[in-house]
């Protein structure tokens, strides 16, 4: 498996496809290959921070990312139904990074829960707005941008002040994000993957 490691660092995109496949044949567990492509695109990062790679490729490493997941995603099986459990989640405000964000969403729709999706660049208006007209009690909001943590700050703030705060909790994650910034901006729970994400919702809504 660490073939797709290597694969997927390299963009050698056929590589990757064909990896995925040969290992879903073999009712391979599925979770490992999200798990071996979010390692790759750590090293993808690391080349990029490393001005080994450029804009160009981590562009395309986001395209063999969605790409992979398509092929994933048919074989992360419903694990119950119960369609009433409303998760928002978005990327906030200055920041478009959504592979991750898609994964836990992909995690949580998997799960029964029924997650409404603010997208990406997505303003502390927008978060509110959603809790009033949704009535979700759980909002997650994504960061991958240092330079977007204030939107974060400000996105939570603007929710404490709407008069929903009591009826919701807020969960943050994203590669910058960690229990520190979660005090920090005032939020209710860290997730340091999808998994994470995926134990918190379960937690919020079986309270
Ligand atoms: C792919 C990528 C891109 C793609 C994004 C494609 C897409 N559709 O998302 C593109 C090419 C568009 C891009 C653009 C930019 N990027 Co970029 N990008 C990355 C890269 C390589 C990977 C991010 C990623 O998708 N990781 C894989 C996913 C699966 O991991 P993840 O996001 O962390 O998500 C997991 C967890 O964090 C968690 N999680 C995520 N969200 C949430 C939410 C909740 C609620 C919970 C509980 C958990 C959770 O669960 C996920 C699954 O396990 C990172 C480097 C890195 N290693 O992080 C740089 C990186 C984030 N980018 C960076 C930069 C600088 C940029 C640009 C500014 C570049 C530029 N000069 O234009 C622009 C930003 C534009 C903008 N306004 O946002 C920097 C940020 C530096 C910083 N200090 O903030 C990084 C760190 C690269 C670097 N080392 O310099 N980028």
């Amino acid at each position: 498996m660490k073939e797709l490691v290597q694969a997927f660092s390299t963009l050698e995109e056929d590589r990757v496809y064909q990896i995925i496949d040969e290992y879903l044949a073999k009712s391979g567990e599925p979770l490992a290959l999200v798990n071996e492509l979010s390692q790759g695109m750590e090293e993808v990062g690391r080349l990029f921070k490393d001005d080994e790679y450029a804009l160009g490729e981590l562009i395309y490493s986001g395209e063999i990312f969605k790409g992979a997941m398509d092929k994933v995603k048919p074989f992360l099986k419903d694990e119950d139904d119960k369609p009433h459990r409303k998760v928002i989640i978005g990327t906030v405000e200055g920041d478009i990074h959504d592979l991750g964000k898609n994964i836990v969403i992909t995690l949580l729709e998997c799960s029964g829960f029924q997650v409404i999706d603010l997208g990406v660049d997505v303003p502390a208006s927008k978060f509110v707005d959603a809790v009033k007209e949704t009535g979700a009690r759980l909002v997650g909001m994504s960061l991958l941008l240092t330079t977007a943590m204030d939107s974060m700050r400000q996105a939570i703030k603007s929710l404490n002040n709407s008069g929903h705060r009591d009826s919701i909790k807020i969960m943050i994650g994203g590669a910058p994000t960690s229990e520190r910034l979660k005090e920090d901006v005032g939020a209710d729970f860290y997730g340091r993957d999808a998994i994470e994400a995926l134990a918190i919702a379960r937690s919020v809504f079986n309270q």
